[in-house]
């Protein structure tokens, strides 16, 4: 029998939520605990589109909006060949932002329907969980300053929020909130345990097409 494939797990959430930092603890857990395990990223920007993505965050580059949305999902299905292979061989992907961050941020955008930005990405590998670390705006500011990027303003970020909501009500996705302003090693310890259970009912499906 061929091996069971490893799960597709997302962490979307607002600026400072904490979705790096704990990305990196669960896919350290998942390996000391003996299971194949690789973070990823989106923007993934070593890539050429990445670059051109990179560029705009960073403010370097200016980029009409529509183009700036097909290229963060063209950066996405780059990586879907490499995605699937690692799926298939048995590694579970621990992935910081996924379609979500791209339909929310976008979307959050005057004149862009959930809809529209939702198309070009139908058809990615569909996560097993999407872990969303919720984090007020008031506690978000707690932590520090935003930085110097592209988006990072308050203002943005509660459009962005209110976007990421609309996107919970979709039933095909396997939404789990967690409550990001509790201490970091209690939400590694809720993450982990969702994790855990889907690895384990995940490695028996197969694989899903998203917004299919
Ligand atoms: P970080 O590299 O700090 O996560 O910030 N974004 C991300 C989009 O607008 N569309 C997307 O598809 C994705 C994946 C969110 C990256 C910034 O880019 C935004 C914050
Ligand atoms: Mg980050």
């Amino acid at each position: 029998m061929a091996c069971k494939r490893g799960a597709l797990i997302v962490l979307e959430g607002v600026d400072k939520a904490g979705k790096t930092t704990q990305c990196k603890k669960l896919v350290q857990l998942l390996q000391q605990s003996g299971r194949p395990a690789e973070m990823m990223r989106f923007p993934e920007r070593t890539t050429t589109i990445g670059q051109l993505v990179g560029a705009y965050l960073e403010n370097k580059s200016d980029l009409e909006d529509h183009t700036v949305h097909l290229l963060f999902s063209a950066n996405r299905w780059e990586l879907v060949p490499l995605m699937k292979k690692k799926l298939e061989q048995g590694t579970t992907l621990v992935v910081d932002r996924y379609a979500f961050s791209g339909v929310a941020f976008t979307s959050a955008k005057p004149g862009f329907s959930l809809d529209w930005c939702m198309k070009p990405d139908v058809g990615l590998p569909k996560p097993d969980l999407v872990i969303f670390l919720k984090l007020s705006p008031a506690e978000a500011a707690l932590r520090g300053q935003f930085g110097e990027e592209r988006y990072e303003t308050s203002v943005f970020q509660q459009a962005v929020q209110q976007k990421f909501e609309e996107l919970f009500k979709d039933p095909s996705v396997n939404w789990q909130v967690i409550d990001a302003s509790q201490s970091v090693q209690a939400v590694h310890e809720n993450i982990t345990i969702l994790s855990q259970k889907i690895i384990n009912t995940a490695q028996d499906l197969p694989l899903g097409e998203l917004w299919k």
